[in-house]
C-alpha cells in the first residue's frame, strides 16, 4: 500500500514559509529525533536559500540516545547546518537553542533590530510545544496528532527575539516508501492515509530485529515470536484488544502498538540509522513500497538482559 497524504493547506504554508524565510535571521528546522532523515523536508531545504539553519532532533527522550549520537555527527558534517538533540518539554534544552540563534546572528535581538526565528518542520514533531516552552505558556495549539497548527503565528518573547510557529509541512509524493512508513509509524501521518494493520505490522518486524530484548521486556515474552504478526497477536493478548469470542482484533492490536512505540512505552527506540537510510534507499528505489514483512525463518532467541 503507498502512503501519501499533503492536505490542501500544506501547499499555501510551504508558499507562505518560502515567503516569510526573506525576513528571518535563523531557519529552525525540527525533526524528529527517531527518525531525522525521513522527517526532514526537502521542499524546506529549498526554500531556506542560504539563511542559518540549525536542526533540532526534537523528542530526544523518545530515541536511542547512541543513534541519535551518530545522526548529529552526521549533520554537522554538513555545511553550515548546527544540529541538536533535544526534548522540546524542557526548558533547560529550549534555552540552549536559544543561546545558539544568538551565537549565530548576533547582531540580532537589540531594541528595533528582532532576532526573528521561524520554527518549521514536517508534522506533529514538536514546534508548537518548542515555542510554548520557550514562552513560557501556552501560546500555541499543541495535539497528539499531526496537523494540529494550520495557520502560521507570530510569539514575541520580549527579550529581543521574535518566534514564528508555522503549520507542519510535508511533500506532495513520497518517493521514499520506506521512510513514509516510518513517518506513519512515528505519528506523523493522518491516521486515516494508511493502513493501520499494515504499518503495525512494518513496525513489528523493524523491532524484532532492531529491539528485540526491549519488546520482551515490555511485553514479558519468554521467547520472541517468529514473526510480526506473531507479534503484534502476542502484544494484542497482553494489551486486551480481543473480539467477542476472544480471537485478536488485528486492527486495534496494530494501533495499541503504535500507540505505546510513539509514547516510549517500549524504550528508547530510533526508527533509523545514518547507514541503514543509504541501505534502504539502494534497496527500494524511488515509490516501491516496503514489501510485506515476511516470517523469520528461525525462532529469535533473546540474549540475557543487561542489569
Ligand atoms: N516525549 C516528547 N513528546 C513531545 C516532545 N515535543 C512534543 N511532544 C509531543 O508531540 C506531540 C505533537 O506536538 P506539537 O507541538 O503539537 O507538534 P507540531 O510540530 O506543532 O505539530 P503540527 O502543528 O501538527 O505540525 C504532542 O503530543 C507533544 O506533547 C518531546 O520533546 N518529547
Ligand atoms: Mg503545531
Amino acid at each position: 500500500m503507498t502512503i501519501r497524504w499533503y492536505p490542501g493547506h500544506m501547499d499555501k504554508a510551504i508558499e507562505k514559509i518560502a515567503e516569510a524565510i526573506r525576513r528571518t535571521d535563523v531557519v529552525i528546522e525540527v525533526l524528529d529525533a527517531r527518525l531525522p532523515s525521513s522527517s526532514s523536508n526537502h521542499l524546506l531545504e529549498k526554500v531556506r536559500r542560504h539563511k542559518p539553519c540549525i536542526k533540532i532532533l526534537n523528542k530526544n527522550d523518545l530515541a536511542d540516545p547512541i543513534v541519535t549520537k551518530a545522526w548529529v555527527r552526521n549533520f554537522e558534517a554538513e555545511a553550515g547546518v548546527k544540529a541538536l538533540p533535544l526534548s522540546a518539554k524542557q526548558l533547560s534544552d529550549a534555552k540552549k537553542l536559544i543561546k545558539l540563534c544568538q551565537q549565530i546572528v548576533p547582531h540580532r535581538g537589540k531594541p528595533g533590530w528582532p532576532l526573528r526565528v521561524m520554527v518549521c518542520g514536517i508534522p506533529n514533531v514538536g514546534k508548537s510545544t518548542l515555542i510554548n516552552t520557550l514562552a513560557g505558556r501556552s501560546m500555541a495549539k499543541v495535539g497528539d496528532k499531526p496537523a494540529i497548527t494550520t495557520c502560521a503565528q507570530q510569539i514575541d518573547l520580549r527579550n529581543g527575539i521574535v518566534l514564528s510557529d508555522t503549520p507542519g509541512v510535508l511533500w506532495p509524493v513520497m518517493d521514499d516508501q520506506v521512510g513514509a512508513y516510518r513517518l506513519a509509524a512515528s505519528g506523523a501521518i493522518g491516521s486515516g492515509a494508511f493502513d493501520v494493520a499494515t504499518v503495525g505490522l512494518f513496525a513489528a518486524e523493524y523491532m524484532l530485529r532492531r529491539y528485540p530484548e526491549a519488546l520482551a521486556l515490555r511485553y514479558r515474552l519468554e521467547e520472541l515470536p517468529e514473526d510480526p504478526h506473531a507479534l503484534l497477536e502476542a502484544v494484542g493478548r497482553r494489551l486486551g484488544c480481543l473480539m467477542a469470542g476472544g480471537a485478536i482484533d488485528h486492527n486495534r492490536a496494530a494501533e495499541a502498538f503504535l500507540r505505546e512505540l510513539r509514547a516510549g512505552k517500549v524504550g528508547r527506540i530510533s526508527f533509523e540509522e545514518p547507514e541503514q537510510v543509504v541501505a534502504d534507499t539502494e534497496a527500494h528505489p524511488a515509490g516501491d513500497s516496503p514489501q510485506e514483512p515476511t516470517p523469520l525463518t528461525t525462532p529469535m532467541r533473546l540474549k540475557p538482559h543487561k542489569q
